[in-house]
Formats: structure tokens, sequence, C-alpha cells
């Protein structure tokens, strides 16, 4: 059985995060949801607000589960629950200039490999923090939210 980590800060969580989790529990067979919180970072929702936004959101699926990765290291975690891979998305260049170092040092640390996914074009520009600015002033950012996310913003 291959069990994957979609790891995220999902603060909020959007369709662009969603839309990834899903491929990712169509190409296996159990896909962990973990949400992180680095007590360095401030978060507009807490811990629990954006584990519950997530499992509302993904609750007519199959296969997949939400849970707190806590502080620590990704890989630790990851080979804490027997994850066999890391999934994440990438929305262009930068993400993965971003993203490759923490691959190979997660593969360094643990043996745990990262499987990137391409984002679908419709969220290309979407990321939390736009959401938030966006909509603190008051900008429509309905199209890339599911409802337990926009009724709280
Ligand atoms: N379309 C597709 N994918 C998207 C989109 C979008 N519109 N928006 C975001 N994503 C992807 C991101 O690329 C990321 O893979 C994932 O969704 C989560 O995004 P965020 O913004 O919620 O989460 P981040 O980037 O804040 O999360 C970072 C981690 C928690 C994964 C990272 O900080 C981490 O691994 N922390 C643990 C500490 C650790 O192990 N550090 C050492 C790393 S080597």
């Amino acid at each position: 059985m291959r069990r994957v980590v979609c790891p995220g800060s999902f603060d909020p969580v959007h369709k662009g995060h969603l839309e990834i989790i899903m491929r990712a529990a169509s190409l296996f067979d159990e896909v962990v949801v973990a949400v992180s919180t680095n007590p360095a970072k401030k978060y507009r929702f807490s811990q629990e607000e954006r584990i519950e936004m997530i499992s509302e959101a993904v609750s007519n699926f199959s296969g997949i589960s939400v849970q707190a990765m806590g502080s620590g290291l990704l890989a630790d975690y990851c080979k804490r629950i027997g994850a066999d891979a890391i999934v994440k998305g990438l929305r262009g260049a930068p993400d993965y200039e971003f993203e490759a170092p923490m691959a190979a040092m997660n593969r360094h640390l643990t043996g745990v490999e990262t499987v990137f996914l391409h984002g679908d074009g419709r969220y290309q520009h979407v990321s939390s923090s736009l959401i938030k600015e966006v909509a603190a002033l008051g900008g429509d950012v309905s199209e890339f939210l599911p409802m337990g996310v926009l009724s709280r913003l």
C-alpha cells in the first residue's frame, strides 16, 4: 500500500491545494494531508481551524486523512507514519527552485522521495497569502475557496 503525505501550512486551504490533494489520491492508496505549525510564524487560522477546513473539504473522498504535523522535520514525520513519498504542487519555475533543495534534503535525511505535480492552470496564481490579502481588501476570492473557508474568512 502506497501512503503519501501532502504537507503545507494551509492557512487557509484553497482549490489549488485541493486539486493537488485529489490528484495525489487518484495516484496513491492513501493521502495524509499534514498541517504544519511553525512557532516562529503567525497564522490567520489556528491549527485546529486549518485541519477542520481541510477535513470538511475532503469529507466526500475516500483515502484522504488530515493530521497535525507539528513543528518538527517533515522527513521525520514521514518516517514516523510510514509514508513512501511527499507530494507537492508546483505553480511554476519559482516553486521548483524553492522546492528542489528541500526535496534533496528530505531524501538525504530519511530517504523519503518527493513527487511533484504540476498545478492546474486555473489556480497557478493562487496562494494562501494572496487570498488573505485580497479578501481583507474586499476583493472576491470565492472562486478559489471551498465553502467552509469562504464562510470563515
Ligand atoms: N497550485 C498548486 N500547488 C500549490 C498551490 C497552487 N495554487 N498553492 C500552493 N501549492 C502547493 C505548494 O507548492 C506546497 O507544496 C503545498 O501546496 C502547500 O502550500 P502552503 O503554502 O500551504 O505550505 P507551505 O509552503 O507554507 O508549507 C511548507 C512546508 C510545511 C511543507 C515546509 O515548510 C516544511 O516542510 N516544513 C517542515 C519543517 C522541515 O522539515 N524543514 C526542512 C525542509 S528540508
